[in-house]
């Protein structure tokens, strides 16, 4: 249907717009919302003017509601949002003029009224009634929702409540006490704690209140539990007085010298993380999370969507009115960090949605020391809301009735229709970016205006003293006892003798240990009888037979199922029987990652599309009625957003087997701010465990610079202090085993699995049953095809290059060199490994042999870790990029290295792996006393 233009409406004639209201009468829904007003405003004519209606009087109804549709599109561009700046001014305004409308039709009464829920009305009420509501204190930007049902239900309830709302005299006197709080608190560390950094809240300390709306709101709405999200600005604040964390802990964290036991470097106290269940007003019991995070900005917003999504799965039965996730964000940041897009794109996708997140931003107008016009080009901070369709609402941050209003407003939305809400607030900072900064460097007159401006709890309290709530007096008397109240907790904290972190959901934890060194070498028996292998193998290959499948995946089960017959199970099948088995016995397993359902090299196929159809069969869904809760799924095409939801989501899940897949193992490199702020440190900073699992496809197969290095190295460099398991196994069974061990340990420690792509379908990269059911996960794996004595070259490898290896030494049926596959490079397993290279007694030769050159891949770590054996390296030259774009020049760089290894010396002892000389070029002297020795054999 064309948009109308209501402008040449009187051009209609009657008979025309009665047919098309008879159209829109048979299909109200087909039409869009300027043509849903247009046959409104008819309605309106028609039932006051019966048939007697004529254009005339049609076109200023319609006019009347042209504007009524101006003020939702566009009032908020001229609402009074902004407590110390004018605002920029936008065109056209919505003066009368501009809508065809003029003074002299303000006593003319309007049916159109109707349309904002009140009765036929003089224009100048029907204006002044849209001002309050869209135009005053609260802007709101939702007429771009596509849902008709949807706007209608936001225009009817802003419009029937107005946003100067009559909270009652209790309920006044409750938002006095929280913003006494919000800003008692801040100044009172300002006094005590002199030149401390805090990130003060202060200029909006309303954020105070409008978080404990959130929750008193919540909770009458079936709210259990929330799960916040901020980053420094008011932290403190909002630990203290929402989360009600105790004073005396928070002061102690500016003076004190050491941590309790079992953090062992901690974090600064505006980073902190704290779980409290409180008790509402109304007497509801609610769980409050704040999630502890990094300086990074931004980066706990996928943590919490995560750690939200699991706790809606495991705790709330998929309800997800039971726990809503907030995120509190600061202006610059909302605008500028990448994974908030990355975030709010997942909010209505099945395996990552939440039911809806509410958003606020301290919107101070400033990111350090950058003015927002120099932050931003969007004309909000929020329309990053608007790519899904999210109401947003501007709200003055002097105007606390209007805010409480608004987040009233945006639960009820949220619980309705489980959407994203933003709620910006408009407010300043009173002092530079941290307390000891000088603002004045960069916005003198911007802090020329916060100087003078009062705060909002003085405010209010004039509002309070003028209705005669409270006296002056009063209000003093309330302020000077919640000082003397921190006073007392001031000294408590100095009896505390150290400073307590909260370990973040230490109640999920009970149970699991943080692992020392020793419970890695720790055998733990992950075998699978035979018989439960081959049941869990049979439902794994089994296709429904009233379904239809193409003949490709018939033809792929056929050959799984033939792959378990010859006893020979690949990369593939271990994998799902690690799923399979652990499932069964009550592990949930989730996996995320793109592409990662049939797998990015085509071997998992963990769904079969059935034909002609979008389902899938999920075998490992249909295991048996007991298993525990499978699930897989496709992510959007995000590293960073879904790496810190997966490792969100595992925070939650302790005892679950979480895995997320990077499409080729450079990509996590986009996630680096996970691993290096989450995965590898959260343990040292905040007493953290995690037990999530990277899949990272690694190995040099000529497929260029992108798609060859999972950057083992960055993760070996910061691997200390088992943070981290780092595995790279050369067999399907090794896989299984470590998967396995992975959720029987008593430890949790994230896994870094570097994953094969040519070894998926490797002849040789098979097992066989009989190791999937007697075996264990080896942390090494020594050669079983050697002849002990005649060993002259002990080769230390990892991963896809074995069998490159295996091949020329098959190829030469050398039995006097062995390959030894270092399958666990984190913790190393150094013991093991002396034990393998005590055996080979007249060993001449140690080499590491790896692809990469020599400054990326194990190299350097190695050459720490194996100090003692001091083998040479084997590798490519080093190189700023990881690998050439040519296929063939790979081949030949892959060649030299294999060649290398395998050269026999030049001298008169040819054929015997004697010398140094090929390998690495030796001194003449080191040379000749390997001669010597074979001479004396
Ligand atoms: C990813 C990232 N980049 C840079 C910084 C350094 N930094 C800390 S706060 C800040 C300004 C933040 O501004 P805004 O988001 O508006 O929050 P505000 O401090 O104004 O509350 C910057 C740039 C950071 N912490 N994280
Ligand atoms: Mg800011």
């Amino acid at each position: 249907m064309k948009q109308v233009d209501y402008s040449f409406l009187g051009n209609l004639d009657i008979e025309t717009i009665e047919a098309l209201y008879r159209d829109f009468q048979k299909d109200p829904n087909s039409v869009e919302e300027s043509w849903r007003l247009f046959f409104r405003g008819f309605e309106f004519a028609r039932h006051d003017f019966g048939d007697h209606i004529v254009s005339e009087t049609l076109d200023k109804e319609f006019k009347v509601i042209n504007l009524i549709d101006a003020y939702r599109k566009r009032g908020h561009l001229f609402t009074k949002t902004n407590p110390v700046r004018t605002r920029r001014k936008y065109f056209p305004t919505l003066d009368l003029e501009n809508y065809g409308l003029e003074e002299n039709d303000l006593d003319t009464v309007f049916h159109a009224g109707k349309e904002i829920g009140i009765d036929p009305s003089p224009l100048r009420d029907i204006v002044s009634r849209l001002k309050q509501t869209y135009a005053e204190t609260v802007g709101v930007e939702y007429m771009f929702i596509r849902s008709p049902e949807k706007t209608k239900w936001l225009s009817q309830r802003m419009e029937n409540n107005l946003n100067i709302t009559n909270y009652s005299l209790e309920q006044k006197k409750e938002i006095f006490m929280h913003l006494k709080q919000a800003v008692g608190f801040e100044k009172f560390i300002h006094k005590r704690f002199v030149g401390q950094k805090r990130f003060s809240l202060e200029g909006a300390e309303i954020l105070i209140p409008a978080l404990i709306a959130t929750i008193e709101k919540g909770a009458e709405m079936d709210v259990r539990e929330f799960m916040i999200g901020m980053a420094h600005r008011g932290r403190l604040n909002v630990l203290a007085n929402v989360l009600q964390k105790p004073y005396e802990n928070i002061f102690k964290e500016f003076e004190g010298e050491e941590y309790e036991e079992g953090i062992s470097l901690g974090d600064v106290k505006y980073h902190l993380g704290y779980v409290n269940d409180i008790k509402t007003m109304s007497g509801k019991s609610v769980k409050l999370n704040m999630a502890p995070n990094p300086s990074h900005l931004e980066a706990v917003s996928p943590i919490i969507q995560g750690l939200s999504r699991a706790r809606i799965d495991h705790k709330y039965e998929g309800n997800f009115n039971n726990l809503v996730p907030i995120l509190i964000h600061g202006d610059a940041a909302i605008a500028s960090q990448g994974v908030v897009y990355e975030v709010i794109q997942m909010y209505d996708l099945p395996g990552y949605k939440t039911g809806g997140t509410i958003h606020f931003v301290i919107n101070n107008q400033i990111g350090f020391t950058t003015n927002y016009l120099d932050a931003r080009s969007s004309t909000y901070c929020t329309d990053i809301g608007k790519v899904t369709k999210a109401p947003i609402f501007h709200v003055n941050g002097d105007e606390v009735e209007a805010l409480l209003h608004t987040v009233e407003i945006a639960m009820e939305y949220r619980q309705r229709y489980q959407s994203d809400v933003f709620i910006d607030i408009l407010c300043y900072r009173k002092y530079g970016h941290n307390e000891g900064d000088e603002p004045r460097f960069t916005q003198p007159l911007l802090y020329k205006a916060i100087a003078n401006h009062p705060n909002t709890r003085d405010i209010y309290s004039e509002h309070l003293i003028k209705n005669g709530i409270y006296s002056k007096d009063e209000i003093e008397e309330f302020e000077n006892d919640y000082e003397y109240i921190l006073d007392g907790k001031l000294e408590a904290s100095k009896r505390l003798k150290k400073v307590f972190i909260q370990r973040f959901l230490k109640e999920d934890w009970k149970g699991l240990k943080y692992a020392s060194l020793s419970d890695f070498s720790k055998q733990i028996d992950t075998g699978v009888t035979r018989k439960k292998l081959l049941d869990v193998a049979e439902k794994l290959n089994r296709l429904p037979e009233d379904k239809k499948f193409i003949n490709k995946i018939k033809r792929l089960v056929e050959d799984r199922k033939k792959s378990i017959k010859e006893d020979r199970l690949d990369w593939a099948m271990a994998e799902l029987l690690a799923y399979g088995t652990l499932l069964t016995e009550g592990f949930p397993v989730r996996i995320s990652g793109q592409d990662s359902i049939r797998g990015t090299f085509s071997h998992r196929h963990a769904g079969f599309v059935i034909e002609d159809t979008d389902q899938q069969y999920i075998p490992l869904k249909n295991l048996d009625e007991h298993q525990a809760v499978f699930e897989i799924y496709n992510s959007p095409l995000s590293e960073y957003g879904v790496l810190g939801f997966e490792y969100g989501y595992s925070l939650a899940v302790p005892n679950g087997l979480t895995i997320w897949e990077a499409q080729f193992g450079d990509f996590h490199n986009v996630a680096q701010v996970i691993i290096d702020q989450y995965i590898s440190s959260a343990e040292e900073k905040w007493g953290l465990m995690n037990g999530l699992v990277l899949y990272l496809p690694h190995g040099y197969e000529g497929q260029g610079p992108e798609h060859s290095s999972a950057r083992i190295e960055r993760f070996l460099s910061m691997a200390a202090r088992n943070n981290m398991n780092i595995v790279n196994c050369s067999t399907p069974a090794n896989l299984f085993h470590i998967l396995r061990k992975h959720l029987y340990a008593s430890y949790r420690t994230p896994l870094i699995l570097f994953t094969p792509k040519s070894l998926l379908r490797h002849p040789k990269c098979t097992s066989p049953l009989e190791d999937f059911e007697n075996d264990v996960f080896h942390e090494v794996i020594d050669d079983p095809d050697v002849d002990i004595q005649e060993v002259r070259r002990v080769v230390y490898c990892s991963g896809k290059v074995y069998y490159d290896l295996l091949a020329r030494k098959e190829e030469f049926k050398a039995k006097d060199i062995a390959l030894v596959r270092i399958e666990q490079l984190h913790p190393f397993p150094i013991e093991e490994v002396k034990k393998i290279h005590k055996k080979y007694k007249n060993n001449l030769l140690s080499l590491w042999v790896q692809e990469e050159p020599v400054n990326m891949g194990p190299w350097r770590h190695i050459q720490q870790a194996m100090a003692e054996i001091n083998p040479e390296p084997v590798t490519r030259q080093a190189s700023g990029s990881p690998s050439t774009g040519l296929s063939k020049v790979h081949q030949i760089g892959q060649e030299e290295i294999i060649q290398k290894v395998f050269r026999k010396c030049d001298c008169e002892l040819k054929n015997v792996y004697c010398g140094l000389q090929c390998v690495v070029g030796s001194s003449r002297k080191e040379i000749l006393k390997q001669h010597q020795y074979f001479q004396k054999k």
